[in-house]
């Protein structure tokens, strides 16, 4: 008869066994459980590895499933008690983060920002990129002063984050452009502007390829950006439809 202790110590093994296998046989996609309430992780529209090589497929997966699930999650936690302030759309609450009652509002302009950020993060990155056409690409010119430029001054703004931020390119809805950088998870929403697209400068975003050369991820990220996906929102933003 095996003494408490071995019975105990050998319940103990097995639930380690039994831990490490569930372990193995989790799907490999392991969504954080999902927090019930009204905002869902949307899906990525491409395979982790589609924007290798200049953004691994380890990266995209840790940084989609486990750090944009977790906005998501608190998000919804934040607002399980406030029913009214959860029926209404992301960007209205951002826009209106001071009607957001004092013990929330952190914890939605961390989390609502994070969201949104990223949802707008994925869908304007893709493995085909393309170049900017039409009338975004005019108003680049009036605006920026070209491609080129646009490029040297966005990652010069996103090198000057200092900690973790956001270099965004905002659009207004008479289609005018202009570069923001924000700390932490701010996003132009909460000044009731638009993002036409952003860059994540946060080190999860890079560091495990890039460790602490952001200014060489700032440069690859230009090889992922889907130009007609930015365009389809720069039209969206000129009807008043771009929501986040
Ligand atoms: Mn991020």
């Amino acid at each position: 008869m095996p003494s408490i202790e071995m019975r105990m110590s050998r319940r103990a093994a097995l639930g380690g066994i039994a831990a490490m296998g569930l372990a193995v046989l989790a799907p490999q996609r392991a969504f954080a459980q999902a927090v019930a309430g009204p905002f869902k992780l949307p899906p990525l529209a491409y395979a982790n590895d589609a924007l290798e090589p200049h953004i691994d497929a380890r990266t995209m997966e840790i940084h989609h499933d486990r750090h944009h699930a977790a906005y998501v999650n608190n998000l919804n936690a934040a607002l399980k008690d406030h029913g009214e302030l959860a029926k209404q759309p992301l960007q209205e609450i951002l826009a209106k983060l001071n009607n957001v009652p004092d013990s929330i509002r952190t914890a939605i302009r961390n989390n609502g920002g994070g969201h949104a950020n990223h949802t707008m993060f994925w869908e304007i990155m893709g493995p085909k990129g393309g170049k900017p056409e039409g009338e975004l690409a005019q108003a680049i010119d009036r605006d920026l002063g070209g491609l080129e430029k646009l490029q040297t001054d966005f990652n010069a703004a996103g090198g000057r984050v200092f900690g973790s931020g956001w270099v965004f390119l905002t659009v207004d809805g008479g289609g005018k452009l202009a570069l923001e950088s924000t700390p932490n998870q701010d996003t132009p929403l909460m000044d009731g502007k638009r993002a036409l697209f952003g860059n994540d400068v946060w080190e999860h975003a890079y560091y495990l390829k890039y460790q602490n050369r952001r200014p060489d991820y700032l440069k690859a990220w230009w090889s992922v950006v889907n130009w007609p996906k930015v365009g389809e929102r720069y039209a969206a933003a000129k009807a008043g439809k771009l929501t986040i």
